[in-house]
Parts: structure tokens; C-alpha cells; sequence
């Protein structure tokens, strides 16, 4: 029978066995039709960037092609692409945002 010092050191070896989950990036990719404006307003309102810094990602992805807006948990990062797609096409654009991992 292990004494409670015993079942906390057991304890405390799992949690330290447990990996931390692991991590997504969110990236928009260019693309010729979707409004520059229409980008910058989506990395504002689902990535909480202000307007200079949406500013800077949006140019990023324009001149690059892809770009990250943030990294995230699984379920966040599905959750931010599923919102930004519908969005997207809510308003006839063809904006395309992905997550692959970090
Ligand atoms: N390339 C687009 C334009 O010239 C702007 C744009 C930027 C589109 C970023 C998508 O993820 C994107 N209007």
C-alpha cells in the first residue's frame, strides 16, 4: 500500500509526463478578389489585431501569399477558420483561411 507522499510523487511524475497540446497556426491566404479592406476588418474582428497591425498581416499575405494570424489549440484554431470562411462568404468573398500545425 503506498503512503499519500508516495501516490503525490506518482502524481506529480504523470503530470509531468503530459505533453502540452499541441498548437495550430491560423493563416490567411492572398488571393486577387477578396477587398484588402475586407481582410484588414477580418484579422480586427476574430484575431483582435488593431487596425496597424491587421494592416501589416494583410500586406504580408498580399505580398507573400500566406500569413499567420495567431496560434491556438486545436478546437480554437477550427473554430477561428470555420468563422472567418463563413464570414467570408456571407459577404461573396473568396477569402481562404487554414490552420496547420505549429
Ligand atoms: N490580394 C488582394 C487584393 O489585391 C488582397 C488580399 C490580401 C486578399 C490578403 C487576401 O488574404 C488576403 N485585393
Amino acid at each position: 500500500m503506498a503512503t499519500r507522499k508516495q501516490n503525490e510523487a506518482i502524481l506529480e511524475a504523470e503530470r509531468a509526463k503530459i505533453a502540452p497540446p499541441p498548437m495550430f497556426k491560423v493563416c490567411l491566404l492572398n488571393d486577387d478578389f477578396t477587398p484588402m479592406d475586407f481582410v484588414v476588418i477580418v484579422l480586427q474582428k476574430f484575431f483582435g489585431m488593431d487596425r496597424e497591425q491587421a494592416t501589416r498581416v494583410m500586406l504580408q499575405v498580399h505580398h507573400d501569399g500566406k500569413g499567420v494570424c495567431g496560434v491556438f489549440p486545436r478546437d480554437i484554431a477550427a473554430t477561428k477558420v470555420e468563422q472567418v470562411c463563413s464570414f467570408s462568404r456571407q459577404n461573396q468573398h473568396p477569402l481562404a483561411c487554414v490552420m496547420e500545425e505549429a
